[in-house]
């Protein structure tokens, strides 16, 4: 842009944030105020790529192209005004318009609050995905709810997790366009009805239902600077009575209102549980609720395309199923193609399993849904006929080709008989499906050779891999923008589109003047997140010390409890002056426990009592410190991993199905002391073994340790610095109130028999952490290593995994 034309726009801006601020928010312009600025910028950004948005949504209609429906119960897209104004390609005319009002950038961009729509890892790859989709010009939509109340809001008091409501939509968003004029009826309860049709036909009706509306609400997910915008389609509950006359003549106010109540309950709040969703009513209901709800608008767009047959509908039609959360769309399809549109079972069925894939998450057995069928045949009572009717020509199918066997009919049926009735959503969603994928190459492997090893047996070649990606828009040029200015300046910035162009800084790793300057950047990031921490926390951290960060969810397969064992450890050796190879650290934690996990919020609380005994502690000084970071989200993790030198990755192998975290600090140029779990290990392959700090036992191992044999007390009572920092959490130094607080953590570790090894990998991890401090006592050498880091994370980009998907499942080409 010219210089004219640059204060040409600039000067439009600055009249579109008044005009709005005026005429959208009817308020006084002047004098400027932050809250109102932030949003007259919203509005005017939003205006500019709205035009984009209906470009791109008009040019699938034009090229009647294949289109990916990306099903997910959760997203977690973090702000969005700085993403929009990167794509748009215009920060310095933003960083100008407000400055000239007075105000600053960063700090109006601190007014926007995170949409808590998802629990951790699963809806970020979503809104990462997102992202690629529409940079990649993939043409699709994501589809999920938009959630009243997001995920809860964590505060930390007196160490506990404590839970409020997130009400992020509290002053409306001025991202989501609420679109009245779409909406759908949803179906529940009721009972399925036969009858015969003209021609003397068996069929069935789903009668007596009660009923609620869906309406949509679009969020834009622009691509870079490509002029593509994909739609986000999330849907909102809407009671089809607003209020019930005859209660309210009767005096009954509440009665009157109740049904509406009741009914939108369902997109009231996100279930703030991502590993053991229980059997509860109102979750089944959000998953149909927003299955029925896509599934009306694809049928809607599929038509609009003057379709000749519904056997072209796969043609034009790909639903990647987010997890099993949306495996009910099987059963809904079916419902729709032999009760409302008449094709026969065998039609509708092949359609079916060419329009599906389905991407697992976990291995972990109580996050793998199940529904009872009891709950389903009230709920959906003709979605139970049409699974048991599946089931039934499954088994056949099965038993025909393995006569005799019982035990493989009962291993794959859809239906678990030992605990009541369930139905296996993850079997559902295999069986109707053409391609089933892991997300990680170990957690491929594992899905093939354990959890679905006959499946696989049965279908050879539907399971796949597609290693998860991050987006680098986000996770480096909008989170780390000293990095990524430092690279663009040696590489040029082909790396935001084709992020393996970042291998050409391998050329730079020894080279002593650039690793001077990736050191100035990483003092500054880490200055910057210490102003944060004093902000946030008011506590006084070194940034001159090596920033450890173990920053997801709080689970015990995450093993949190094993970085605070080693915490105490280097804490009893420098009360003992015994410190050998110590650096000065600190150390940051965060991240929520579900609130139904006991055991991960004594988790919490114990990271808060070490943290509170080892920072005041005269003896400790500067030595170690540790910081519990509370409401983890989004835009935290932006300030925390650009900051980091050493990610902790140390989950028990083979738990972890991949992980993303990783890749963004890695990407971000920190160093990894990790497992060889999930995507650890390819991230391990592609940095290079020296630049990576393993430990622990392989998933081999903890499969065999699991089998029997292993004996966590013996490891306690041999190695005595592990027995004093279990005796320390046991007999109440961090808690001296109440002595006994934190006995059922160790209880875990040694009288239930350490299911995740933790005893296990201790003292390898200790020695590991040893060389993490030698390591970091030679900058040249850790410089070295963090740029190699940065440099062979290329793999990792969420565009190649899109494409991926694109190409081999979707079997769908990008937009010209
Ligand atoms: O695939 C995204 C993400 C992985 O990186 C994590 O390793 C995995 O724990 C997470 N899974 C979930 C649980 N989902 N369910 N059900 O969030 O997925």
């Amino acid at each position: 842009m010219t210089a004219p034309e640059s204060n040409q726009s600039v000067e439009s801006l600055k009249d579109d944030i008044q005009r709005h601020v005026a005429l959208t928010l009817g308020s006084d312009p002047f004098p400027p105020r932050k809250e109102r600025y932030y949003l007259g910028l919203c509005y005017s950004v939003r205006d500019r790529l709205l035009g984009q948005w209906l470009e791109t949504q008009r040019s699938y209609y034009d090229s009647i192209t294949k289109r990916v429906y990306y099903m997910s119960l959760e997203f977690l897209p973090g702000r969005f005004l700085m993403n929009y104004i990167q794509a748009l390609g215009m920060e310095e005319e933003c960083r100008e318009a407000v400055r000239d009002f007075g105000l600053d950038l960063d700090e109006l961009l601190e007014e926007e609050w995170n949409p808590g729509l998802g629990n951790g890892g699963l809806g970020r790859l979503a809104s990462c995905y997102m992202d690629s989709m529409a940079t990649c010009k993939i043409p699709g939509y994501g589809y999920g709810i938009l959630y009243d109340y997001g995920i809860f809001y964590q505060t930390i008091v007196n160490g506990y997790q404590h839970e409020g409501c997130d009400n992020w939509l509290r002053q409306d968003s001025p991202w989501v366009l609420r679109r009245g004029h779409f909406m759908f009826l949803i179906n529940f309860y009721g009972r399925s009805e036969a009858y015969e049709d003209s021609a003397g036909h068996e069929r069935f009706r789903w009668v007596d239902t009660e009923s609620v509306m869906a309406m949509a609400c679009d969020i834009m997910v622009p691509g870079h600077q490509n002029g593509h915008v994909t739609n986000m389609r999330l849907w909102k509950a809407i009671s089809t009575r607003d209020f019930e006359l005859e209660h309210f003549n009767r005096g009954d106010y509440i009665g009157a209102v109740q049904s509406k109540v009741e009914s939108e309950n369902i997109s009231k709040v996100l279930y703030p549980n991502d590993t053991s969703p229980r059997g509860k009513e109102l979750r089944l209901r959000q998953q149909y609720f927003f299955v029925a709800a896509t599934f009306q608008d694809i049928l809607r767009r599929f038509r609009k395309n003057n379709y000749s047959s519904f056997d072209c509908f796969p043609d034009q039609v790909a639903v990647q199923l987010n997890d099993t959360h949306p495996a009910i769309s099987i059963a809904e399809l079916m419902r729709i193609l032999v009760d409302d549109e008449a094709l026969t079972w065998e039609t509708a069925w092949t359609i079916c399993q060419k329009t599906f894939s389905y991407t697992n998450h976990t291995v972990l057995p109580e996050a793998l849904e199940t529904w009872s069928v009891e709950l389903i045949g009230r709920m959906l009572p003709r979605h139970l006929q049409i699974i048991f009717e599946i089931n039934r020509r499954f088994l056949d199918d099965v038993g025909k080709r393995f006569p005799g066997r019982v035990d493989l009919l009962r291993s794959l049926s859809l239906i678990a008989e030992d605990d009541g009735k369930q139905v296996r959503m993850a079997h559902l969603a295999i069986i109707g499906s053409h391609t089933v994928n892991g997300v990680a190459e170990l957690h491929s492997k594992i899905l093939k050779a354990r959890l679905f090893k006959d499946f696989d047996n049965l279908y050879p070649g539907k399971f796949t891999n597609v290693t998860n990606g991050i987006t680098p828009r986000r996770w480096l040029m909008q989170a780390n923008p000293a990095l990524s200015e430092l690279i663009g300046s040696v590489i040029g910035n082909e790396w935001i589109h084709d992020l393996s162009h970042l291998s050409e800084l391998a050329a730079y790793a020894d080279d002593p003047e650039f690793q001077q300057r990736w050191q100035e950047v990483r003092k500054r990031n880490k200055k910057l997140l210490a102003r944060y921490v004093l902000r946030k926390l008011g506590v006084g951290i070194n940034p001159a010390t090596l920033f450890d960060m173990h920053i997801k969810r709080i689970h015990e397969y995450k093993r949190q409890i094993l970085n605070v064992l080693h915490v105490i450890t280097i804490y009893n050796r420098i009360r003992s002056g015994s410190v050998a190879h110590h650096v000065p650290r600190t150390l940051f934690f965060a991240g929520k426990a579900a609130p139904g996990y006991l055991q991960a919020k004594l988790i919490i609380k114990l990271i808060n009592a070490v943290g509170q005994a080892v920072n005041g502690d005269p003896a400790v000084g500067n030595e170690l410190r540790v910081v519990f970071l509370p409401n983890y989200c989004v835009s935290q993790a932006e300030k925390l991993i650009p900051a980091a030198d050493l990610s902790e990755q140390i989950s028990t192998a083979g738990m972890e199905a991949s992980g993303t975290g990783n890749m963004k600090f890695a990407l971000n140029g920190a160093l990894t002391i990790g497992t060889l779990d999930g995507a650890n290990i390819e991230i391990r392959e592609v940095v290079g073994e020296d630049n990576f700090f393993l430990f622990g036992h392989t998933e081999e191992d903890v499969h065999r340790l699991h089998s029997g044999g292993y004996d966590p007390v013996q490891i306690y009572e041999s190695n005595i610095e592990l027995k004093k920092a279990l005796d320390m959490i046991s007999t109440g130094f961090f808690s001296p109130e109440a002595p006994s607080l934190f006995r059922p953590i160790v209880d875990s570790l040694l009288a239930h028999g350490d299911y995740y090894l933790v005893l296990a990998d201790y003292a390898k991890y200790v020695a590991e952490q040893a060389r993490v401090s030698k390591c970091y006592e030679d900058p040249a050498l850790w410089t070295r290593m963090s740029i190699l880091n940065t440099a062979n994370m290329g793999k990792f980009s969420s565009d190649r995994a899109i494409m991926e998907y694109a190409r081999n499942i979707w079997k769908v080409s990008p937009l010209t």
